[in-house]
């Protein structure tokens, strides 16, 4: 009797570990993802893609980084007072079995401070760092 309980123990914690290993699994599939090719004087640029959650939980992209930056920050465009302004946005929801896009003139990611300049028709890597912990490189195209 007591082994038995001893093992439903274990599967319990077997079962626990594999669902918190779940929450730090990549449910997003990105597509379409580029960023803005620029001339080399210009040392800030935009990258967009659209990013479906294929998972169960609601993720949240709260961050990215790449190698080929200094800073990137998510923004938003908002209108205010007739004028379309940039913010800066601390998240972008990603809802369960939804497809988010990250477009010019909506979402985007802005990069700032390049640090070389961008080549037409190469691909630079971007990591995309979600609320749980998790994270996710994704190549973006230059165009
Ligand atoms: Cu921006």
């Amino acid at each position: 009797m007591r082994s038995l309980i001893i093992i439903g123990c274990l599967l319990a914690s077997l079962a626990i570990s594999v669902s918190n290993a779940d929450t730090t699994t990549n449910d997003i599939a990105v597509e379409a993802a580029w960023v803005r090719n620029v001339p080399p004087v210009t040392s800030t640029t935009a990258g967009y893609m659209q990013l479906t959650n294929t998972g169960e939980k609601e993720k949240l992209l709260v961050g990215v980084r790449s190698d080929i930056a200094e800073n990137i920050e998510l923004h938003n465009h908002t209108m205010d007072n007739g004028m379309m302004r940039m913010r800066r946005i601390a998240h972008v929801h990603l809802p369960s079995g939804k497809m988010v896009a990250l477009t010019p003139g909506g979402m985007h990611m802005m990069i700032f401070r390049l640090k070389k300049p961008l080549v037409a028709g190469n691909v630079v890597e971007l990591e995309l760092q979600f609320a749980d912990g998790s994270s996710q490189i994704v190549t973006a195209e230059v165009k």
